[in-house]
């Protein structure tokens, strides 16, 4: 198989057909030198492909913290959320979720009065959370001014696990002792840096000191806060020793004989009472913050349930389109495979994607839509490169009807996929602004590309592509 490159190629689409052949052995027929630099390329991009999709997502700004600003907030993610329980109207589950989230937001109101700070110690089962909460409890508390609006602390002792599995309990928390015994390590890091990144006040305590010698202690704490120095101050990383263990003491006597007593060491913790003491005359501001982040993870959370609600409204109406494109295609294979583009872009498909994102999207508009979609296409090579990673997956199936209609119908439903799917990303990006309102429908073409580039490289691997020819082959195979 030779490859072609007249057009523009989209990264990502190398990849695909690269990791094709490779799979199906078709490699050995590529010679010469100009196929191995289109090999280097190849995979190169599928290799930028996989990066580019690891990479996180980037993180919403740290909202604003004054009562105004959340109120705002909170009347804002009511209007999501209004749009959520119009759309799950008919559906049971939806409703009670609804329910659910209204009276959180409601508590958040509350909570802005709230006159106690809670502060969380987090870290790996036997770090000395509990030696820590109990030392300041018994010597700190006591002697704590406390500033105007608050009365009190409350510790939360929360297992490292409860980060990935609760983030909202560790979200509720206004203040968060990270300990640690050790280096911090690779996960630690990570889940630490989401949680300063979400803008979580954070103090890193390094607990049992008293297992390194001074010298070593003092290269530990140096080399954690250069780690963290990016996110963390120097003076929020404090090293301490909650629950030291005796040390053993060797007396020698006259005679020569040794006479070994243990003797127990005090707790060491002023580096983190001090940090403490500083974090907790912040006062009433570190509430509101709490709060601010709290609605904002609230709205996270509805937008995510509305996207996927109308997801999972929207796919029926992908699939119906692409198996009606795939028999159109099938039955009467069109010459040109540039044409499947255009053939398989059904325009009543983008009205009926808008009715599920609210976007009243006219006929002539649909058609503008689809067209520019079908030319996107061509211009991407993406008709091309389907059908070069479909092709060597219909041969390695040993069937006997006519390849030519089987891989255009294929095709069909694999473009009409790509635009559906592409489709469903657009709108919901259209349909939901910040501020909760609906903006009219608009066609923004380079918006639209961005959404099918992502889509092709989303729909890419092969086992997606098989999964898809599987599908088809059963549908229209005919039965023997
Ligand atoms: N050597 C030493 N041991 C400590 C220190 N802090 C706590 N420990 C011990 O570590 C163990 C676990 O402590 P604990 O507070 O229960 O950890 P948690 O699981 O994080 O709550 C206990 O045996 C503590 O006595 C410390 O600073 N130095
Ligand atoms: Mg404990």
């Amino acid at each position: 198989m030779a490859m072609q490159l007249q057009r523009p190629i989209l990264i990502g689409g190398l990849g695909l057909t690269a990791s094709l052949w490779l799979l199906d052995g078709l490699g050995a027929s590529l010679t010469g030198a100009g196929d191995s630099l289109v090999w280097a390329i190849a995979l190169g991009s599928g290799i930028w492909w996989l990066r580019h999709r690891r990479s996180p997502s980037s993180s919403p700004p740290v909202p604003a913290t004054d009562r105004a600003s959340i109120e705002t907030a909170v009347q804002s993610t009511h209007r999501l959320l209004d749009q959520l329980a119009q759309d799950g109207e008919a559906d049971g589950a939806v409703a009670e979720r609804v329910e659910q989230l209204r009276s959180r937001l409601a508590q958040f109101t509350t909570d802005l009065d709230r006159d106690t700070l809670q502060i969380a110690i987090v870290g790996e089962a036997g770090v000395g959370k509990t030696a820590i909460a109990d030392h300041l409890t018994q010597a700190w508390l006591p002697q704590v001014s406390w500033p105007q609006g608050i009365s009190g602390v409350t510790w939360s002792e929360q297992s490292y696990s409860d980060l990935v599995d609760d983030a909202q309990a560790i979200n509720a928390a206004d203040g968060v002792l990270w300990v640690i015994a050790g280096d911090l390590t690779a996960s630690n890091a990570d889940a630490l840096a989401a949680c300063l990144t979400a803008g979580q006040r954070v103090i890193l305590v390094l607990n049992k000191q008293d297992q390194y010698r001074d010298d070593e202690q003092a290269l530990l704490l140096h080399h954690v806060r250069q780690r963290v120095a990016e996110h963390l101050p120097g003076d929020a990383v404090v090293a301490i020793a909650a629950a030291p263990a005796p040390r053993k003491h060797r007396k020698h006597g006259a005679d020569g004989s040794t006479d070994e007593t243990w003797q127990s060491s005090k707790p060491d913790l002023s580096a983190l009472t001090l940090a403490l003491t500083a974090l907790v005359a912040e006062g009433s501001s570190l509430v509101s913050a709490t709060v601010a982040r709290q609605v904002q993870q609230t709205r996270g959370e509805i937008l995510a349930e509305l996207n996927q609600y109308r997801r999972q409204q929207a796919l029926p109406l992908i699939e119906q389109a692409q198996w009606i494109a795939a028999a159109a295609a099938f039955a009467n294979p069109v010459p040109s495979l540039d044409l499947l583009a255009t053939a398989a872009i059904n325009t009543q498909l983008v009205v009926d994607l808008g009715k599920v994102y609210h976007q009243s999207v006219s006929l002539d508009q649909a058609k503008a839509v689809a067209g520019t979609l079908a030319t996107l296409m061509v211009q991407m090579g993406v008709v091309e490169l389907s059908t070069q990673a479909i092709a060597p997956l219909l041969k390695s199936h040993a069937l006997t009807f006519a390849a030519g209609g089987a891989l255009q119908g294929i095709s069909a439903a694999y473009l009409t996929r790509l635009a559906g799917l592409s489709l469903v990303d657009y709108f919901q990006a259209q349909s939901l602004t910040e501020t909760g309102d609906r903006p009219p429908f608009s066609l923004q073409p380079d918006a639209l590309k961005q959404r099918l580039t992502r889509v092709f490289q989303q729909m890419s691997p092969v086992g997606q592509v098989r999964a898809l020819v599987e599908q088809s082959l059963q549908r229209f195979a005919p039965t023997a």
